[in-house]
């Protein structure tokens, strides 16, 4: 039996709130469809890949329209990815309804990822075992997996799987590229008549899966909340000792929401933000002489600490490193029919023979690059053909350029101060907390409408809860079409379909928010001290939802 801490006893009791309509009861709802949809990008092109499930409308349910069935039904739901707070309610929430329309329902949790559908390995879950696991962080309660589900032969053992276990619908709760798995799912199981739907659900502390339909994906909230405790803590550490010079990566794969969205809670010395490096074409270079220039006034105003922040992704924002990068990409993905290659005996051979296939441009950026940061380039591609940015310690690799610089600056008696660095990177710190009210709210609501949605009949559908900045009683349940978020990008060296990520918009009221202040923040210090995520307490400090929802969703109401 675990031991179970005083909080975690009293999170197993909280009642999360469902959205608008939910809240009626499963047995109460109708479903509207609203307008059709198309394709994000290529459109063509994604019609002709997912011809069964283009252009569906989107769907809302309220207490009019067409009512839902409760046939008996048995249910199959997979984790997938990363980690994000809140995917046990996910599993709750769909628990819950799919209970609630028949008590002869069965729920089918996948073990370890999309691959415990494809080899059959399951948990049937029971009352006692769900309530083990409400409102808590984590995905334990069945494991997730990064394996692509993408082959015929995967897809006939998933087939199989839930044929055996006569299941008629899979949640898929994941990601961008998890998502994108769905999508290809549901294609496949509507061609070949099979009558198995596919919902997803949108995860990610990344942030990065959003859209007009989709306002945030879970798990964000709880993350950036975390790491704002963390950093504020580490703030103060800074601004007491007064001796160090705190480097902080942040997760965030591609999009720098997460780090948009700590700076804007906890106001560092410096942000960097990935999509303004790329979009004013920052080299590294340029990177470095804008972090120095703050340390060293800072340095000789006799401040000899602070704080940056550094999205995870970086690296490939730059835009000399995104073309070498995206060149080792194409040279990786063919690597092992090189049999000199495989055969190196040392890293050094490794980088002479990469170099020899690159472009000499490309070829110059990978040589000046320090072995470690070579090294952790060369690393396996995920399954999904993502460079694994959490393994490449782009804060170490600034401190090495800004100490070089410091050194030039003070031969030059340009700078006074001292520089002392720590490094760290915040990330799996936050991807499994205790769900915030929000969370623990958002991903119940998730699942329960996962659920509306397979009674509604509809495939190749991500659940949607919209108006998230209102009380949960105002929240809007839905579903949006999969392959309208969809476009063509290269994974692999080869061109796929898959959800477009959602990046920071440089003209949009979050990143404003920062642009607006940041040069304050650089000299003055205007530390803020978030503390931890209230969990019981007044409406004001445990409800407070992202600065970034907050933006996003005052500018769009401020443009209807
Ligand atoms: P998802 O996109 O699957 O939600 O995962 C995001 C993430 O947390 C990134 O922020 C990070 O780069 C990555 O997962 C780390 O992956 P891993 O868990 O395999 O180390």
């Amino acid at each position: 039996m675990r031991e179970l801490s005083p909080l975690h006893n009293e999170r197993l009791k909280y009642n999360p709130k469902l959205a608008g309509e939910l809240s009626k009861g499963i047995k109460n709802l109708s479903v509207n469809y609203l307008e059709k949809t198309s394709a994000v990008k290529d459109v063509e092109q994604i019609q002709e890949l997912f011809p069964r499930i283009f252009a569906q409308p989107i769907v809302q349910f309220g207490s009019t329209g067409e009512k839902i069935e409760l046939e008996k039904k048995n249910v199959g739901v997979i984790l997938s990815g990363g980690q994000a707070p809140g995917g046990h309610n996910v599993i709750a929430g769909l628990y819950d309804a799919l209970k609630t329309a028949n008590p002869e329902n069965e729920l089918f949790g996948f073990l370890g990822g999309p691959q415990g559908i494809v080899d059959g390995d399951y948990i049937k879950f029971t009352d006692s075992y769900i309530d083990k696991y409400r409102n808590t962080g984590g995905f334990d309660i069945i494991g997730s997996g990064r394996t692509k589900l993408e082959t015929e032969e995967q897809f006939k053992a998933t087939l199989n799987t839930c044929q055996n276990l006569n299941i008629s619908a899979i949640v898929i709760i994941g990601g961008d590229d998890s998502n994108t798995n769905a999508c290809m799912l549901a294609q496949w199981m509507a061609e070949k008549g099979t009558g198995i739907q596919v919902i997803g659900c949108p995860k990610t502390i990344d942030g990065d899966l959003k859209n007009d339909q989709i306002e945030i994906s879970f798990g964000f909230d709880t993350a950036t909340k975390t790491y704002a405790e963390l950093i504020g803590n580490i703030m103060r550490d800074a601004n007491s000792a007064k001796k160090y010079w705190h480097f902080i990566k942040l997760m965030g794969r591609s999009a720098s929401h997460v780090g948009l969205e700590v700076a804007l809670q906890t106001q560092p010395n410096i942000t960097l933000i990935s999509e303004e490096v790329e979009q004013k074409a920052l080299s590294l270079d340029a990177i470095v002489n804008y972090m120095t220039e703050i340390i060293a006034k800072r340095g000789n105003d006799g401040k000899n600490f602070g704080v940056a922040l550094i999205p995870e992704g970086l690296i490939e924002f730059i835009p000399e490193m995104k073309t070498m990068i995206a060149s080792l990409n194409d040279i990786l993905a063919v690597v092992e029919d090189d049999a000199n290659y495989m055969n190196a005996q040392t890293q050094a051979e490794k980088y002479d023979i990469i170099e020899s296939k690159m472009e000499m441009v490309n070829a110059s950026v990978f040589h000046s690059l320090p072995v470690l940061i070579k090294d952790q380039l060369l690393m396996d591609r995920d399954p999904h053909g993502n460079v694994q940015v959490s393994k490449i310690e782009t804060e170490k690799l600034l401190i090495a350029m800004i100490r070089e610089r410091l050194d030039e600056l003070k031969k030059e008696g340009k700078f006074t101060g001292k520089f002392s660095d720590q490094a760290h990177f915040f990330g799996y710190e936050g991807r499994c907390a205790m769900p915030s009210n929000f969370d623990a709210d958002y991903c119940y609501s998730l699942g329960y409408n996962a659920f509306a949605l397979i009674a509604a009949g509809v495939t190749g559908y991500l659940s949607s809860i919209k108006n998230l900045t209102e009380p949960a009683k105002n929240w809007v349940a839905g579903g949006v079409p999969l392959t309208m978020m969809m476009n063509m990008e290269k994974r692999h060296g080869k061109f796929k379909p898959v959800i477009q990520k959602a990046l920071v918009e440089l003209d949009g009221p979050v990143f404003k928010a920062l642009e607006a202040r940041r040069e304050e923040w650089a000299y003055e210090d205007k530390y803020v001290f978030p503390g931890a995520i209230q969990y019981f307490g007044p409406s004001e400090v445990c409800d407070i939802t992202t600065q970034t929802l907050a933006l996003e969703q005052a500018a769009c109401a401020a443009a209807k």
